[in-house]
Parts: C-alpha cells; structure tokens; sequence
C-alpha cells in the first residue's frame, strides 16, 4: 500500500503548489486535535470552512490570529477544528481565500507508517543482502554490504587504525549503517537501539507487543518465535557486542567508539561497492556506557525469550560498566572526523546515569541503586533550552533514557524510583504543552532565547513526543496525547515550508535524502528513498556548502532545509532519527484504536 502510496506521490509532487493553510498532509485521526496553521498577513481572524470530498461545507469557524511566528519568520493564524469526527477522505480546509492540500479523517493514518519508520533499519543493515520480499520492491534490493567481499574491505576482520597504537583486528560485521554513510559509531547505535527496545517495552507494560509480534513485520526473521521488533533490534545489539575490546588488549571490556571508512565516499555508492579501507577507532567511556546500557536493557528484555543470550548481554553490560568505572573520561575527540562523524561528548555524568538506571532496572543491585542517587542526573528529563536547543534527548544527552527505564518497568516489589521518574516525566511534559500555544505551528520543541534549530532538529521534536505520549500513558490526560497528534503535524506538513519530512507520506513528501544508496537524484540507476524515512529537517547552522550555496544562511529556523541529497546538514537520513518516529507513530497508531473523543478535555 505504501508503495502505491510513495508512486503516486512522487508524480503528483512535480505539479504541487505550496499551500498557505498548513495541515498534516497524511491526515487527522478521527477523535483527536485537529489543527491546522494559516500563512496570512491578515491582522483580524478570518472564517474557514471545512469541506468534504464533495465540496459540501462540513464545519466552519473562525481564525484564532497568532501573529509573528518568530522560528518560522510567518505571520500566522490558527485553525481548531477538533470537533469535527467524520472519517472521510478529500477533505479540504479553507481560509479566507486559501484552500490547504486534501487530507484524511481516519483511525488508521498511521497504520503502516509505523511499519515503514521500522522498514528503515532493515533498509540500512550492514552483512546481509536486502532482498525481496522484504526490499518491499526490486529497486531497494542490494548485495549483502560490508562482508569482505571485494572491492570492500571490511567488516569481519577490521584492524584499529595506525593512529591507535593497537594491534588487532575484530570482526564487527552486521548492524545498522548510522545514516546517508556506511560508518557504524556505537554512540547513536546506543540511544538508536535504546529507542527500539524501549517502544518494546513499554507496550509491554502500557500498550500491547502484539502489533510487533513475530510475523508482524516484513524481515527475514519473521516467523522464528521472537517479535520481529525485538529480531530487528537485535541485528544492531549483535554488532555492539562485537565492539566491545577482547580480554588481553588494552582497555579490555570497554567499546570501541567507531568503525568506519579510512575517508569519506563520494555519492551514489551502494555499500557492497566500498572500495575503501575501514578501521576501528580507540575505545572510548561514552561508547562504553553506552554498551553497558544496551546490553543491560536487552538482557531484561530476551530472559524469557533467550535465556542464554540474556546472560552474555548481561555479562557484557557488567564488564562494559567496570571498565567504564575503571577509565572514566576516555573522550572521542570532536576532531576525529575524517571519513566518519566524530559523536564527541565530555560530559559523561548522563552516560553514567543512564547505564545505572538501566543496569538497576535488570539486576535490582543495590551498588546500581546507591550510583543512579547520587548521580547528578538522578530522574532527569531535561526541558530547559540553553543555546544549544537540548530537547529531551539526544545521541550525547541521554539522561532521560535512564529516566524513562525507571518510569516504564513496572516491577512493583522494587518500584522505588518508579514513580518519582513518572512525575519527572510528567512534569517535562507539562513544560513541552505549555510551548505549543507559544508555537506558530505548535511544535512542542522551543529552541530558547537563540531561536535556532540544531542538526537533526525533527529528532529533537520526536523525542520530546516521547516524553509527551509517555505522560500520556501515566496520566490518560488527553492534553498530552493531543500534544503529540500536534508533533506529528508539524513533522507531516503543518510547518513553515508545507513539507512532509517523511519519504513516501504526504503531498510534498520528502524525496531526495542525503543517502549513498538511496541516491536516484544523483545517478537514476540508484533507488529513490523507500517510504518511512524522516529526514533530520531544519538545521539553523547550514552546516554543508550545497545548503550555503543555495542562499539559505541567515534562514529562519524553520526554512533552513533544502530536500536535496547534497545537503546532509539538513536532509541526511539517520537510525537516531527514525527510532523515535517508529516510537512515536505506534504509540498514536495504537491510541487511534483505543482514543473516543480525545479531542475535549478530559474533566
Ligand atoms: O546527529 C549528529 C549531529 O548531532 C552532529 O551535529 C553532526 C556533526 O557532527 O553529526 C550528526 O551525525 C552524523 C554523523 O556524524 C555521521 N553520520 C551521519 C550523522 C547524521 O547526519
């Protein structure tokens, strides 16, 4: 279906006109906010009218005026026509004399968007070929990427790099490719992975694992007695088992912090045609915890399922915490950049938090207890906006991981954090709803005093829609469920450029992600993006020259994107970036079954 879909949309994009009403471009679930944002100069409301597929007006009202909307540069006004719950499809909202692009009313919007958001990370493995039926079409299906057949050079024996001082070689084969590159860097891998396993857990404990059960999903694993969710993730843990350093080296039992290209590969190139050298770059405390936390939250999660791999993750998670004790400031310089991302971070206080909380939440040690209370970072979810636009959690800020853990696992003969995670929660919920009606377009992400938006800025509004749908789940609060609908707008259209930053959804979809493979705007005989990638959206710095050529310096927030594969400071695809898409469209997927009226407030 979303094949279809992407097909349709694609050819309809050549003649599509940006629109000054702003609405979700793939639709409104049925009993949930309905908003929408209008681009006008008008300074006084304006009527608007609600027209269904046969032009009949359905529901009408008027403007709210919100005036400079100071991340867009727009001057807006705000539609709500939540009270309106026919499903239906053509629907059209005008605005004074403008008319938004058709939309749907429906409970199933995104229905197969959240097996799409997780179609990507079977896209993006390394070591296996992508295959049909899986591929979901001819054009994806690649040979197996990175299995030292030539010209690859890696990944089953990859040495350290000269630089390094180190002698060995590892076999670190599999796992996700970070993003448009080939690099696997176990910093992302962490918080990427994290995510997965935590949409995992938390339906087991507030929603249903059966919409991931195995055969669910279209991978090969389907149909081996695990949940294909958990076969997805696993591909990933597997590889940061490998990365881990072997008894006998130095830093044994820490985590390598990378592996990649010797130098960056041009585009298009499918990965099995990487010609260069890959090397593993020096163990680090950050990639470490970050271990220790993956390791330590799978080894909960497959007890029951696979006892004997519980253990060896448990095990790796323990040694990967001692050794992290052992040598806790080894930094991955910012300057390592050359042929991959450097991840760098000195702040490691959060890491450390996050492993405890995660190592606690499996064993229910005490020296687990007595760390995460101490630590500075004890039950944070950050929501203050300094000038580096920190929303909830990033690869480098991971402290509400660690948080979320506690609030999520219901174990109620240890529960003592528990609820003290779920209030934290709450409460920086509260704090992302009170910045919607401060929002031209509501995004429930507020980029402080700078008005900038960072690298990766829709990743920053998807999880702070974690935070939002988990309050949810504590609180049955409708206001926070209607905050994540509103996220979800922003991300599909409601946003200062009438685009939908998700491939193959919406009128003006994204298409032309920075991606070596997906790379059909380069060279036609590569594929086009497969449908459910996010792009990492606008990013206020205009960090690459294809960005900067085009003019965009000086860009509002919001406008700081061009859909252009050279742009990877704006459009790179990335696996942090679609764990929290995956997350978020199955929680509203799973709420738009369960949800009656959701869009009045709940007394
Ligand atoms: O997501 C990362 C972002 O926070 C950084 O500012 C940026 C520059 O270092 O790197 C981003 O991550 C990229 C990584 O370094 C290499 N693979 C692609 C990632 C997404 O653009």
């Amino acid at each position: 279906m979303a094949n279809d879909q992407q097909n349709s949309d694609t050819s309809r994009m050549a003649t599509e006109t940006l629109r000054n009403v702003r609405i979700n471009q793939v639709g409104y679930l049925l009993a949930a906010a309905k908003h929408a944002t209008v681009v006008t100069s008008a300074t006084t409301p304006l009527t608007w009218q609600l027209r269904d597929v046969s032009s009949t007006v359905v529901a009408s009202g008027t403007t709210t005026v919100f005036g400079h909307d100071a991340t867009s540069g727009d001057h807006v006004h705000s539609v709500d026509f939540s009270a309106y719950q026919q499903p239906g499809e053509g629907f059209t909202l005008q605005a004074g004399d403008d008319i938004s692009h058709p939309f749907r009313i429906s409970t199933d919007i995104y229905r197969q968007l959240k097996y799409d958001a997780l179609a990507y990370f079977y896209h993006n493995r390394s070591g296996i070929p992508i295959e049909m039926p899986y591929a979901g079409g001819e054009q994806w299906t690649r040979p197996a990427g990175h299995l030292d057949v030539p010209p690859n050079k890696g990944d089953t024996n990859v040495p350290c790099a000269p630089d390094t001082g180190r002698s060995y070689e590892l076999d670190v084969s599999g796992g996700w490719y970070d993003a448009g590159d080939h690099g696997k860097y176990v910093v992302n891998a962490g918080i990427s992975l994290w995510t997965l396993l935590n949409q995992y857990e938390r339906a087991t404990y507030y929603g249903s694992t059966a919409t991931f059960a195995d055969g669910t999903m279209n991978i090969p694993e389907r149909n081996n007695g695990v949940p294909d969710l958990l076969d997805e993730a696993r591909w990933e843990l597997d590889f940061l088992l490998k990365m881990q350093v072997p008894e006998g080296q130095p830093q044994a039992g820490m985590a390598h912090h990378k592996m990649h290209d010797a130098a960056w590969t041009g585009l298009p190139i499918s990965p099995e045609q990487d010609p260069q050298q890959r090397y593993l770059r020096p163990p680090s405390t950050a990639a470490t915890l970050n271990l220790a936390a993956t390791a330590a939250q799978a080894a909960r999660i497959w007890k029951e399922i696979d006892p004997a791999y519980s253990q060896r993750c448990q095990r790796a998670a323990e040694r990967a915490w001692q050794a992290a004790l052992a040598q806790p400031q080894v930094y991955a310089p910012h300057s390592d950049s050359t042929g991959g991302g450097p991840y760098g971070d000195t702040e490691l206080g959060d890491e450390f938090y996050w492993a405890a909380a995660e190592l606690y939440t499996t064993t229910r040690a005490t020296e687990y207890q007595r760390f995460i209370r101490q630590s500075p970072y004890y039950l944070q979810v950050p929501t203050t906006f300094g000038p580096n636009s920190v929303p909830a959690m990033t690869w480098g800020t991971t402290q509400a991981l660690g948080t979320i853990t506690l609030a999520t696992v219901r174990d109620d003969e240890h529960n003592m954090e528990a609820e003290a995670a779920r209030q934290s929660i709450v409460d920086a919920a509260n704090v992302f709803v009170g910045i919607l009606d401060q929002q031209g377009y509501r995004v429930p992400f507020d980029p402080g005093p700078t008005g900038k938006y960072a690298w990766g800025s829709n990743s920053f509004v998807l999880n702070n829609l974690i935070i939002l749908a988990l309050a949810y789940d504590f609180t049955e609060d409708a206001i926070y469920l209607n905050a994540v609908v509103d996220g979800m707008d922003y991300i599909l259209g409601c946003n200062a450029l009438d685009k939908s930053y998700v491939s193959g959804y919406g009128v003006n979809p994204l298409q032309n992600p920075h991606h070596r493979f997906w790379a059909h705007q380069l060279d036609p005989r590569f594929p086009p993006v497969p449908p459910g990638a996010v792009s990492g959206g606008p990013n206020s710095s205009v960090q690459d020259p294809y960005a900067q050529s085009i003019g965009l310096a000086g860009c509002a927030a919001q406008k700081c994107y061009v859909d252009h594969i050279e742009s990877y400071s704006t459009n790179e695809v990335a696996i942090n970036w679609n764990a929290p898409l995956a997350w978020v469209t199955a929680f509203l997927d799973e709420q738009a079954h369960s949800m009656t009226n959701a869009a009045e407030p709940q007394p």
